[in-house]
């Protein structure tokens, strides 16, 4: 007989189980004003631009984060496919560098040095930065992985649904996060997450938690330092 809470049924599905208990601030992240406004044709250009050269800052410091998470995949996964799957999301970001070039030429947005990340910025690649270190442990890393991605992926999803009225100039940013492929990558992460834990100890559970929250809290703020706030 089992004993009582140690069925191994219990962690499963650990990432809808906290989609659920923090709803409201995943909301937060994934229906952010900016993003209603892309979707409903409102949006302050000015924004976007303020956005997409943050944005590139960001995304240069996201590849040394992802390549400490090949690192720990390869040393710790006990799936071998983990490390492709992450390998996959690596080299999307390579083309995405090349993008944020070519988009900010387009919009006349400067990317030359010196490149000057805001506050909000420096503090969110700070925080990536702490999940670097080899004492960083890969599941809770992998489920900050999750929720980076998801974030975008839900955001730039709702902005080519039907009856959203994005402006057709930001169309293919939109596809970039929105798009069905890199829906289905989401949740390839999303199941090495729950995988990873099902089988974690409480105390990864409790940081794993709080990574996503954490996510989740400079999601919210990197938009509004996009919309000129904080
Ligand atoms: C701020 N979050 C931010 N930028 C990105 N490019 C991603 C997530 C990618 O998903």
């Amino acid at each position: 007989m089992e004993e009582k809470g140690k069925t191994g049924m219990e962690n499963e599905r650990m990432i809808d189980t906290w989609l659920r208990k923090h709803r409201l601030i995943y909301l937060g992240a994934t229906r952010h004003p900016l993003i209603l406004s892309i979707s409903d044709g409102t949006v302050d250009i000015s924004s976007f631009k303020t956005w997409l050269g943050q944005d590139y800052i960001f995304v240069r410091a996201f590849v040394p984060f992802v390549a400490s998470l090949i690192v720990k995949a390869w040393k710790e996964s006990d799936v071998s496919s983990d490390m492709e799957v992450i390998l996959g999301g690596m080299a999307a970001l390579n083309d995405e560098l090349e993008w944020f070039k070519k988009e900010a030429f387009k919009w006349g947005v400067q990317l030359s040095e010196p490149l000057v990340p805001q506050k909000v910025n420096k503090d969110y690649c700070r925080f990536l930065e702490s999940l670097m270190s080899q004492e960083a442990n890969y599941t809770v890393a992998i489920t900050a992985f999750w929720a980076i991605e998801a974030v975008y992926q839900e955001s730039f999803a709702l902005c080519l649904a039907d009856g959203s009225r994005t402006p057709p100039e930001l169309k293919e940013t939109c596809q970039r996060w929105g798009n069905e492929g890199f829906g289905k990558y989401c949740s390839s992460l999303k199941d090495i997450a729950d995988r990873r834990l099902k089988k974690a100890s409480d105390d990864e559970l409790k940081k794993a938690e709080v990574a996503l929250l954490t996510v989740l809290e400079h999601e919210v703020e990197f938009w509004n330092m996009s919309r000129g706030g904080s």
